[in-house]
Parts: structure tokens; sequence; C-alpha cells
């Protein structure tokens, strides 16, 4: 008796699945392909929505922060939207508006927030929530251009960052306390230019929410009292980012003039970063400015002998190492 195997064929729903997957693995082959070419670029997506404070839902005599799409006011305290897309002077109009003169960074619009109220603790901060909840030990870049309105009475430090694992919205109040806050200790005393700041970060893993402002009391935030006539210390923002942040360092060099690979640590990019080289005995030979790159010499101008060394480049703000590692000089 012939006995009867049962055939094995597979259901055709079975088979357009595996080509579908085919397919997939390739276009996922395809898109790794690209990505990987393509670091720098695809690294760049800003996960901050409306980041230029451009897009509101209408533009009137009383234009208002809350028209803003996208960003929030977590506390009682009132961040002033300006933009240029109100043509009545002396309000809050772009460039001229009841605190001063001032183009926008980028775009028609920016944000103004009071910083310090000298004793009263009175408070402006905008939130937003991220585009992607953050990932657990990536290293981002936060990047935002700051000016100071020219009545503000005022030069202070502490604007910063802050994230949350939550909106962070305290009715009847004026400080929040986000997860986390990272204060930048530099003074904002420009009124005429806007003044581009970079701060890193390694995040835990759960953020979910951004805050821009002072989450420093008064007592603790120095204020340098200006010749400016008296109105609100009100510090504006622009062109606000956060972008995930992995360093590409090219790990020798060969500094002999020929034009190829003659400079190492070359990122015109990045600011509020410090590049330090060490030699094999530890002693700092150079401190590289990152808009030139290294050309391989010491901080007299005398080469370097051909060797590894050592570098650390640290964001300014918090003193966080944001890459480190060997060198390698080759004549
Ligand atoms: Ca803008
Ligand atoms: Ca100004
Ligand atoms: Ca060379």
């Amino acid at each position: 008796m012939e006995f009867l195997f049962p055939k094995k064929t597979r259901p055709i729903s079975e088979m357009i699945t595996t080509f579908y997957n085919m397919n997939q693995l390739k276009n996922i082959l395809l898109f790794l392909l690209f990505i990987s070419s393509n670091t720098h670029l695809f690294a760049q997506q800003n996960l901050l929505p409306n980041h230029s404070f451009e897009d509101a839902d209408s533009c009137n005599d009383f234009l208002k922060f809350h028209l803003l799409d996208y960003w929030y006011s977590p506390t009682e305290g009132t961040p002033d939207l300006f933009s240029s897309c109100l043509d009545v002077i002396y309000s809050y109009s772009v460039p001229i508006n009841r605190y001063g003169y001032q183009p926008a960074q980028d775009g028609k619009a920016y944000v103004g927030i009071v910083c310090y109220s000298d004793g009263y603790d009175y408070r402006e901060f905008i939130g937003a929530q991220l585009k992607e909840t953050l990932e657990t030990d990536q290293l981002y870049k936060i990047d935002y251009y700051v000016n100071l309105v020219n009545f503000a009475p005022f030069y202070t430090n502490n604007f910063g960052i802050g994230f949350g694992i939550d909106s962070c919205i305290i009715p009847y109040n004026y400080q929040i306390h986000p997860t986390i806050s990272i204060s930048d200790s530099r003074l904002i005393s420009d009124t005429a230019s806007w003044g581009k700041r970079s701060l890193f970060y390694k995040a835990r893993g759960d953020e979910k929410f951004v805050f821009f402002g002072n989450f420093e009391p008064d007592r603790v935030t120095s204020a340098t009292r200006n010749t400016n006539p008296y109105d609100e210390q009100l510090i504006l923002i622009d062109n606000v980012s956060i972008v995930t942040f992995d360093l590409q360092v090219e790990n020798v060099f060969t500094p002999n003039g020929d034009d190829i690979n003659d400079r190492a640590f070359f990122y015109p990019d990045i600011t509020d970063v410090r590049c330090d080289v060490f030699n094999r005995w530890g002693e700092r030979v150079k401190q590289v400015d990152l808009s030139k790159g290294w050309d391989g010499k010491d901080e007299r101008g005398k080469t370097l002998p051909e060797g590894t060394y050592f570098y650390q480049l640290i964001g300014e703000v918090q003193q966080l190492i944001i890459a480190s590692g060997f060198i390698q000089l080759i004549e």
C-alpha cells in the first residue's frame, strides 16, 4: 500500500508573507546602508516640534503665547510670543516691540520669558513634549539662541533646560521642578546679537518633556544691574534643537601639509566644547579650537613628534565628557 505522505506545500498566504519579508529585508538593508553612509545627516532630526516658534493658530493685536502650536506654559507665568505677523509696533511685534528692537534669529517669530525678578521669584517657562522619548545613555546636543531685551534692568545667569517624565504643569505656582534641570552659569547680557548656547545631556531614558527657563531661585541667580531703562527682565529665545550626538573622531591624522588629513578635530558647527590633547605623559599639549581643528602643533606652535596622543572633548556648561580616546599623529 502506497503511503501518501502529506505533500509539504506552503499556503499561498505564507508565500506572500515570505516574499513580502524578503522585500522588506531588502528595504531594511538598503535603509541601513543609507543611514550608515549618511550618519551625520540622519543624526540631525530635531526632537523639538515648532522649534523656531513660527507656527501659531492666529495673529492679532493680543498675540498670546497660548496661540503657539505645541508649546505651553507649565505655570501661572505668561510667556510672550513675538512675531512680525503683528504690524503694531511697540506691542509684541518683530523687530520693534515694547521691549526694544530685535529681529528674529530664524524666521519671523520668537518667545520671551521672565527669568529673574529681583527677589520675588516670579518666573516664566516654556514646555513642549518631545517628538520621541529620550533613549537611555544616549548623548544629546541641545542648541538654542538667546538674547536679552533692550529694556531689561539686569544681566542674569542660570538660563537653562529641564527634562520631565511628565508635563510638570503646576497650577497657582511660578516655579517648576522638572526631573532634570541644567543651568548655564554664564550671564546673558547681549541685547543686540543672538548668542548660540550648546548643552550636552546624557539621557536617563524616560524624558518626554522639555522646558526652558531659570530653574533656580532669585537668591542664587547672579544679577548685575545695568543702565537700561527699567522694564521686565525678559530673555528672548529662538531656534531651539535637540538632536542625538554621536561624534565620529578620525583617530589617525597626518599633519605634513599635503592637504590630506592634515587636521584633526575639525568641527566648525560645535560650540561650547573644549578639546584638550594630552601626550603620553599626561601633559596637556594643546587646547584645540574646534572651528580650526588641530594641526599637530603644541601651544607654542612647535610641531609635535609622531606618536599616540589622548584627547578629551568636554561640554563646558556641565563639564561633561562628550568624547575621549586616542589619536595617532603620523608625520
Ligand atoms: Ca523663529
Ligand atoms: Ca535687541
Ligand atoms: Ca596629511
